[in-house]
């Protein structure tokens, strides 16, 4: 009885009580998408299915208000212009997900800065890259991410919102738990 009251007392309060949770500070994530990603829906469905950047956006929204988040979704066409919302990133954020698009492949540039940006990063593809052509199989990015998640379409950024907000409630959780030992 006393072991299951310290255990219960050791939690979050929106671990606690999830009714909690709307009342707590959202975990504000950074959702960042890559060039050609603004063409979504538009062609190539056989690959990237029918949804639209905005329909992903409206899924990350509803997703994050779900789990008590909130998702801040930004496309470029532009490395520099990612890089530099990278590098801004902890300013405003608990963690970065992206779909680096073609960059993923490329850009060691990207992978420094989310390597060095001070936040967990969660890769996301909406097709599965190692089913595709050899040049999709490696991605930079995946070197430095937390998790990657690809080929479950736009599943994927759900998935990924949700594992970015466990995993920083996990490791606060740690954390506290560190400082009372
Ligand atoms: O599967 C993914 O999410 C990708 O990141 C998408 C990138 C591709 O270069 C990566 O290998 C995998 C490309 C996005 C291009 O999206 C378009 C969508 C419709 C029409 C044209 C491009």
């Amino acid at each position: 009885m006393r072991a299951a009251k310290k255990a219960k007392n050791s939690l979050p309060r929106a671990v606690k009580n999830p009714g909690a949770a709307s009342k707590i500070k959202p975990v504000a994530v950074l959702v960042l998408n890559g060039p050609n990603l603004n063409m979504l829906g538009q062609r190539e469905p056989e690959i990237y299915g029918r949804a639209t950047l905005e329909d992903i956006a409206d899924l990350c929204a509803a997703t994050a208000a779900e789990i008590g988040a909130s998702a801040d979704c930004r496309q470029s066409n532009h490395e520099g212009e990612l890089i530099a919302w990278v590098q801004q990133a902890a300013a405003d954020y608990e963690a970065v997900i992206i779909n680096p698009g073609g960059l993923s492949h490329t850009s060691i540039a990207l992978m420094d800065a989310l390597a060095g940006c001070g936040l967990p990063v969660f890769e996301v593809h909406l097709s599965n890259i190692h089913r595709r052509e050899a040049f999709r199989h490696n991605s930079y990015v995946s070197k430095i991410a937390q998790g990657v998640i690809c080929g479950l379409g736009p599943v994927g950024y759900n998935l990924a919102l949700r594992a970015a907000v466990a995993h920083l409630r996990l490791y606060a959780r740690m954390r506290l738990a560190n400082r009372k030992s």
